[in-house]
């Protein structure tokens, strides 16, 4: 198990702890510009939590709100609010007036720190809203040259944090899921010690010798976790690049010597194509991939160009990390992996019993991180008997390994055959032709459903007939024919959430 003290404040762990232990001098962020050492970092955030206690009223259980795009400020002022016992819900640069109203709401937030350059929306949220009452500036190219960096630098650097308990609420992880309507998940001080005590620890041997990089967003928990707790926690440095992106990622990845990235399978995608001969990974000690499944095309690629595996796993905001993944000295390529440590999983039917080896089922996952929205009657449908249910469908194999099927709602009942939507996707993805794909199920009055495939096509193809029949053909010819998309549409982009997942429900509303 994991085992915490009764008092725990996890921002403080992570800062003054990794300092009394000796890694005051190693870098813990790089960014802005500059590199800032783990005592830095300490006396910065304390310092802004005495102003958020002193000036703005911060008391324990008070829920902040912080917004800015992956920066060092960022990191910071989530650290500072957790130190001073507040619940922080850190939220993406990109939301509107009226997506972070709906968080606002939803939490009943009265007090928000914001990168000054991203006021505007946050300041049109607050003129209509009911909990919102201060917005706070703060300066994301960390000039301290805002108002609370300026309050702050009137502090001293030594705070006492609040001695928050283990298990009070530390952050509030937002997610619209594929479907849109927001739930805030509850997570505790002691969950965000466990994904690095389990995961990173266990999975990834992480040690204060590693540079991680990656592009999500610090609001995902999957970015949080990977380019601020992991590295934290064990003395190691995170690249926070508000410019990261997957075109950009192979020249970051070899300017700062990276050891571990985080990212999705579009942006492993990407970088493969933006990868010239030269490009030195040779850094490069762990590729991770979550939010959406592996295809193999990509994990081959990568493989073939840089000599090393791409490790899929599975997380959830709900989770709040990966509780499947694979590891180094365990990799099963096409899966998904097997439970981290700490976790069960099981693949079940609709009453919740396991189903032989082989078959797919839907997902169901315990452990100690499990899912706790905030004030939402859909808890009842994400955990069962104590299983929380993730919406995925699995096979557990022979010898224990998870693989994806679909997203439950992506499988497609075809006179008969159920068809995992990303298996025709992975299909689809293996042609030169095409350079994204979503695969849905549509209704049809002679087969119930039929595989329709939305295609972006690479430069230069053209969406005739010609390519649709190429594509089907090429279709039959890598899985069973009965898979095959028997209608085909070409799209410039397909819809994705801002954590990049693809909203399938989207394309199955277009009719
Ligand atoms: O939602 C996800 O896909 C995810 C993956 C890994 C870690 C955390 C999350 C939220």
């Amino acid at each position: 198990g994991f085992d915490y003290p009764e008092r725990l404040n996890v921002a403080v762990e992570l800062t003054d702890r990794m300092v009394q232990k000796g890694f005051g001098d190693n870098t813990a962020l790089i960014g802005n510009g500059r590199r800032r050492t783990y005592k830095e970092l300490t006396d910065w955030t304390n310092r802004l939590a005495r102003a958020l206690v002193e000036n703005y009223g911060v008391r324990p259980g008070n829920r902040v709100l912080v917004r800015a795009a992956n920066n060092p400020a960022m990191v910071a002022c989530w650290l500072a609010a957790t130190k001073a016992g507040a619940v922080v819900v850190n939220t993406m640069p990109m939301l509107r007036a009226g997506e972070l109203a709906q968080i606002v709401d939803k939490a009943k937030i009265a007090l928000a720190l914001c990168d000054t350059r991203l006021m505007d929306e946050l300041v049109a949220c607050a003129k209509d809203s009911r909990f919102l009452e201060q917005v706070v500036g703060f300066d994301g190219t960390a000039n301290h040259d805002a108002e609370l960096d300026r309050v702050a630098l009137t502090k001293p650097v030594r705070f006492e944090a609040v001695a928050t308990g283990r298990d009070d609420v530390a952050l509030l992880g937002f997610t619209s899921g594929t479907t849109g309507v927001p739930k805030a998940t509850m997570h505790f001080h002691r969950d965000l010690l466990i994904i690095a005590d389990g995961y990173a620890k266990d999975v990834l041997g992480v040690t204060p010798d590693d540079v991680f990089v990656g592009s999500p967003p610090l609001a995902f928990t999957f970015g949080l976790g990977g380019l601020a707790i992991f590295p934290l926690r064990f003395g190691a440095a995170a690249t926070l690049l508000e410019n990261a992106s997957p075109a950009n990622m192979v020249e970051i990845i070899e300017t700062y010597r990276a050891t571990i990235s985080f990212t999705a399978p579009t942006a492993y995608r990407a970088m493969l194509t933006a990868m010239d001969a030269g490009a030195d990974l040779s850094s490069l000690r762990i590729a991770v991939s979550a939010g959406e499944t592996l295809p193999a095309p990509v994990f081959n690629d990568w493989l073939a160009k840089t000599g090393k595996p791409i490790l899929d796993g599975i997380g959830a905001t709900e989770m709040l990390h990966i509780f499947i993944s694979n590891r180094l000295d365990d990799l099963a390529p096409g899966s998904t992996g097997k439970p981290v440590r700490g976790y069960e999983a099981r693949v079940v039917d609709e009453a919740m019993k396991e189903v032989p080896r082989g078959t797919v089922g839907r997902l169901a996952v315990r452990g100690p991180t499990g899912c706790r929205y905030l004030a939402d009657e859909r808890q009842r449908n994400y955990v069962r008997d104590g299983w929380n249910l993730t919406g995925d469908s699995f096979v557990q194999d022979e010898a224990g390994y998870f693989h994806f099927a679909a997203r439950s709602d992506d499988m497609i009942i075809s006179a008969g055959y159920n068809i995992a939507g990303p298996e025709v996707e992975a299909a689809l993805l293996t042609h030169a032709d095409v350079a994204e794909c979503a695969v849905i199920g549509i209704a049809d009055a002679e087969r119930g459903q039929i595989v329709q495939a939305h295609v972006v096509l690479a430069d230069g193809v053209a969406p005739d007939l010609d390519t649709t029949k190429r594509l089907q053909d090429h279709v039959k010819a890598t899985i069973a024919p009965y898979k095959y998309p028997r209608s085909v549409k070409f799209t410039p982009a397909l819809p994705k959430t801002q954590t990049g997942k693809i909203q399938r429900f989207l394309l199955k509303n277009q009719g």
